[in-house]
């Protein structure tokens, strides 16, 4: 028996890549499943297909919807409530445009997705785990947070947001057995960049050609990990890419001269 059975693991985009993955690996130790996202067909599918003795509930939820996180927890199966580990993973990025050129549109659905979705979320849940004195918040960042890059904007400061306030609540959960971590992923092959160039397909494979990049399976074990330390254990953050990507050089303009 590992330390993951019969806990209960609520996993938000559970529908496709991290969430996914993540939802296998728990189910293979033998965790029980709150998995939720907006395409409950995807959900069902990946139901189907995870061992018979693997408890799951499903749930559709945008957590974009602040009335239908706020109704979350109360509809829950009394054998769901109890969450053990919440892996705050739904999240996208839309468009690469600069920031002059961005769609104003996209930048507050990444917000109301990656911040404000995390935020509702986190509030419902971490009631409970502070009450039981039992729980851990696994909050899926990105390198974006930490490093900026050209077209990153909006996406990279969401993430930043991730990353303040998963080490806020470290500070306020402090004196309690609670923990959180920030998992901040680098270039991975998902259906995120898919979402990110919005359905087109040519220029999401291009993000990938010619790299290794990180696979879901790659996060979802380093979540695994995480959460199946020994209770007195906390990765505050986990920075992870994969060998083929690194930081470039500052940039430097020189096409400007006399002109700044
Ligand atoms: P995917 O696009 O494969 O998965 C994203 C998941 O988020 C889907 O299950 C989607 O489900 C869900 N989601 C999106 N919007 C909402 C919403 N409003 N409500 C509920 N669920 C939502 O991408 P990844 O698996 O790569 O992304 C997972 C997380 O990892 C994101 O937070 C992303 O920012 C982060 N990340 C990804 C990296 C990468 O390179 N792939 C690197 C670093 C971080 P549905 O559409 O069914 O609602
Ligand atoms: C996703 C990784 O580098 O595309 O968060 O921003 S990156």
């Amino acid at each position: 028996m590992n330390n993951m059975m019969k806990k209960c693991i609520l996993i938000t985009g559970a529908s496709s890549g991290f969430g996914e993955a993540c939802a296998r690996r728990f189910a293979a130790a033998g965790s029980d499943l709150v998995l939720c996202a907006r395409r409950l067909q995807r959900l069902e599918t990946l139901v189907s297909s995870l061992p018979s003795s693997c408890r799951v509930h499903v749930q559709r939820l945008d957590v974009t919807d602040r009335k239908s996180v706020e109704a979350f927890v109360d509809q829950l199966p009394d054998d769901f409530r109890e969450i053990d580990v919440l892996v705050n993973n739904a999240g996208l990025a839309l468009g690469l445009e600069p920031a002059h050129e961005s769609n104003l549109d996209d930048w507050e659905t990444m917000v109301d997705t990656n911040i404000k979705g995390l935020m509702g979320m986190t509030r419902q849940i971490l009631p409970g785990m502070v009450a039981r004195r039992r729980g851990h918040i696994v909050n899926i960042g990105s390198v974006a947070g930490s490093w900026p890059y050209p077209g990153g904007n909006a996406y990279g400061a969401s993430k930043a947001f991730v990353q303040q306030f998963s080490r806020g609540l470290r500070a306020d959960l402090l004196g309690t057995p609670v923990r959180v971590s920030n998992i901040e992923p680098g270039l991975a092959e998902t259906e995120f960049s898919l979402v990110r160039m919005k359905g087109d397909a040519q220029k999401a494979g291009d993000v990938y050609t010619d790299t290794h990049p990180l696979c879901a399976e790659d996060i979802a074990e380093i979540v695994y990990w995480v959460t199946s330390l020994p209770s007195h254990v906390n990765v505050n953050a986990l920075e992870v890419m994969p060998v083929c990507q690194a930081w470039n050089p500052l940039a430097v303009d020189r096409t400007l001269g006399n002109e700044v």
